[in-house]
C-alpha cells in the first residue's frame, strides 16, 4: 500500500472536504446508513433527534445526526456502483487517511455500512413490499475486479457454478461476475427474522443487464430465466439492484461492515411493480435505523 496520497489521487477541496461527497473528517459517524436517492436522506433523518449537518454535492446529500443516542450519517449515493466506487472509497478516506498528512493512521476505524435501497423481485416468495436482506451479491458491474484481492475475497467456487449453468463462454461471456458476501454479523443483526435472506445480483444497468427488453432485443434471450432456476449451495436469486456487490465487495478489502436490505418493488415473476412505494420504505427505514 502507499504511504502517502498525492493531491491528485486524494483530491481535497480548499475547505478540508472530501472532493465528491463534500464532507469533512469530523462529519462521518462509524455507522452509516446508504440510499440510492437523494430524496431518501431526509427521509431517514427525519427520525433523527437532531441533526448537526446536511451537506449536498451533485448526487451526494449527506445527513449526520442522532437517532436514539447513536450517531448516524445518512448518505445517497445515486445510481450504480460506479457512484459506489466513489463513495466507498471517499467514506474510508474520512475515516482512516489523516487529511492533514496525506497518510493512513496507524488504526482502523471499522464503519457500520448499511444501504437501504430498491429492488425488482424473482421469486415467488419476494413478491411487492418483501424486505430482501442480501446475503450474497452476484456483481454484474465488474467493479472489485479491478482491486487486488478480489480472488480471496469472492466465492470462486459459486462463481464458476453460476458462469457455467448461464452457459457464458469465451466471447459470450457477457458478465464476468463476482460473488461476494455481506457481513454475516450485520446481517444477523439487521434483517433478523422478518426479512427475506436472498442472494442478490447488482446489475450495471437497469433495463438490458436486468433482462428489460424494450426496443432493444438482449444479448441472451433467456437469462432471466435461467437466473431465476439457477440454486447453488440450496439458494436461489431472489432479487436485482444496482449498488449492493460494489458495496460488500469494497467493504470487504477495506476492512469495514456491510450489508444491503431492498425493499421489492418491481415483481418481475408477475410482471406488477409499484412506482408509489415512497412511504411504504419508511418501515424498513425505521427497522434498520432501530438495529444498526
Ligand atoms: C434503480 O431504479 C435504482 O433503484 C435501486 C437500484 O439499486 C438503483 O439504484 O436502488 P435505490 O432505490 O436505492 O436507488
Ligand atoms: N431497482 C432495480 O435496480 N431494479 C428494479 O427492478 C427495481 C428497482
Amino acid at each position: 500500500m502507499k504511504s502517502y496520497f498525492e493531491p491528485s489521487e486524494l483530491i481535497i477541496n480548499s475547505d478540508g472536504s472530501v472532493f465528491h461527497l463534500h464532507l469533512k473528517p469530523e462529519q462521518l459517524a462509524d455507522k452509516v446508513i446508504l440510499v440510492g436517492d437523494p430524496g431518501r436522506v431526509p427521509m431517514v433523518a427525519s427520525f433523527f433527534d437532531e441533526k448537526e449537518c446536511d451537506v449536498q454535492s451533485r448526487e451526494f446529500r449527506t445527513i449526520t445526526g442522532r437517532f436514539q443516542n447513536k450517531r448516524i450519517t445518512v448518505v445517497s449515493t445515486g445510481i450504480g456502483c460506479d457512484n459506489i466506487d466513489i463513495v466507498l472509497n471517499e467514506l474510508d478516506a474520512l475515516a482512516n487517511i489523516d487529511f492533514e498528512t496525506r497518510t493512513v493512521k496507524p488504526q482502523l476505524r471499522q464503519l457500520e455500512l448499511v444501504r437501504i435501497g430498491t429492488c425488482g423481485g424473482l421469486q415467488p416468495n419476494t413478491p411487492e413490499g418483501t424486505f430482501v436482506a442480501s446475503v450474497k451479491s452476484i456483481g454484474f458491474d465488474g467493479l472489485l475486479n479491478f482491486y487486488a484481492g478480489r480472488d480471496e475475497a469472492c466465492d470462486l467456487a459459486m462463481e464458476k457454478a453460476f458462469v457455467q449453468h448461464m452457459g457464458w463462454k469465451g466471447a459470450q461471456c457477457i458478465a464476468h461476475p463476482y460473488i461476494i458476501d455481506a457481513d454475516k454479523e450485520l446481517i444477523e443483526r439487521v434483517a433478523s427474522e422478518d426479512m427475506v435472506r436472498g442472494v442478490t445480483i447488482a446489475c450495471g444497468g437497469f433495463f438490458g443487464p436486468q433482462g428489460r427488453e424494450l426496443r432493444i432485443p438482449l444479448a441472451d434471450s433467456n437469462q432471466n430465466e435461467k437466473i431465476m432456476h439457477f440454486e447453488y449451495d440450496g439458494l436461489r436469486i431472489t432479487n436485482f439492484e444496482m449498488e449492493s456487490s460494489a458495496l460488500a465487495g469494497l467493504a470487504r478489502l477495506m476492512g469495514h461492515k456491510a450489508m444491503t436490505c431492498c425493499m421489492v418493488i418491481a415483481n418481475r415473476l408477475a410482471g406488477r411493480a409499484n412506482p408509489n412505494y415512497k412511504n411504504s420504505i419508511e418501515l424498513l427505514i425505521e427497522r434498520v435505523l432501530e438495529r444498526i
